[in-house]
């Protein structure tokens, strides 16, 4: 927490463009702690306790009032690009989750099993060429899972990543700069692992999509048309072999306009098409880092 003193010197060397700047500003609530100074014609008071309630800026300054953040989050960001085979369409993707009506949903779908992630990623609404979440993980050297961080974002048409905080990529809060693996899943793909360790942030996409060994281990990705690499479709059931369960999961489901597992083109539709993909993938298996 910034001290008194810390505050007030911001306060004073502000450029106090904003009329409010020029008044008294006092608590609105009964904090568990807090102070008051002037100076320079200038008032302050500050509490503890009390959630954000508005953030000034003033110049390269930020003041906020009410309970001021702690020490600075650590956040890293990493760049990506991926294809997915399903949706594949001649060097882009296809986005028909979106198209003509959407299915696509707007909070991160990876809450359920195997993944149970418990992340609130969410949008109000979803870029157009949008072609579905993915979740990505990064671990360090000795993988450890919960090393890095985890987070869902959205797959662009053009392979590469958007937050849900609107920027490039993938934000990984509370994380600290450093080498990490990557693994990047999506709920009916096989999913993989940066070949080697990426040294984050990064300010150039880690591209899966120029070669199958940018995934570790062998025949982890899937030959596209134009000499580029995607994630193999038909791991309906997501746990990183392509099988027999995941034919068992693909007949159980059926549909039109639908957001399913089983629909390995991603066109909102359950039909032979997705076995087509599926089949010759049987027998695929995922290296043991992204298995579950
Ligand atoms: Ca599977
Ligand atoms: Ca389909």
């Amino acid at each position: 927490m910034k001290t008194l003193k810390h505050i007030f010197a911001i306060l004073i060397c502000s450029l106090f463009s904003f009329s409010v700047f020029a008044q008294s500003l006092s608590p609105q609530v009964v904090a568990s702690g807090g102070g008051y100074a002037t100076g320079g014609g200038y008032s302050l008071s500050y509490t503890i306790g009390e959630p954000v309630t508005a953030t000034l800026t003033g110049g390269s300054n930020i003041l906020t009032q009410g309970f001021h953040q702690p020490d600075l989050q650590a956040i890293v960001k990493m760049l990506a690009k991926v294809f997915l085979q399903g949706p594949y369409n001649g060097g882009t993707m296809n986005t028909t989750l979106q198209s003509p009506t959407s299915v696509l949903p707007l909070t991160q779908p990876y809450s359920t099993s195997p993944w149970n992630y418990n992340g609130l990623e969410n949008i109000a609404t979803a870029p157009a060429n949008a072609v579905d979440w993915l979740y990505v993980e990064l671990r360090d050297g000795s993988f450890n899972p919960v090393a890095g961080g985890k987070r869902a974002v959205l797959l662009l048409s053009d392979g590469t990543l958007r937050d849900v905080d609107g920027t490039a990529g993938a934000t990984f809060i509370g994380a600290v700069p450093g080498n990490y693996y990557l693994i990047v899943r999506h709920r009916n793909h096989l999913a993989v692992m940066s070949a080697s360790q990426l040294s984050l942030p990064n300010g150039t996409e880690y591209d899966f999509t120029t070669a199958a060994n940018q995934a570790l281990g062998t025949n982890q990705q899937k030959p596209l048309q134009g000499g580029l690499f995607g994630l193999y479709s038909g791991d309906f059931n997501s746990d990183g072999v392509i099988s027999v369960a995941d034919f068992n999961f693909y007949t159980f489901q059926s549909g039109v306009n639908v957001y399913n597992d089983a629909d390995a083109n991603l066109d909102k539709q359950i039909t032979v098409a997705d076995f087509n993909l599926y089949q010759p993938n049987a027998s695929v298996i995922g290296i043991q880092q992204v298995r579950y």
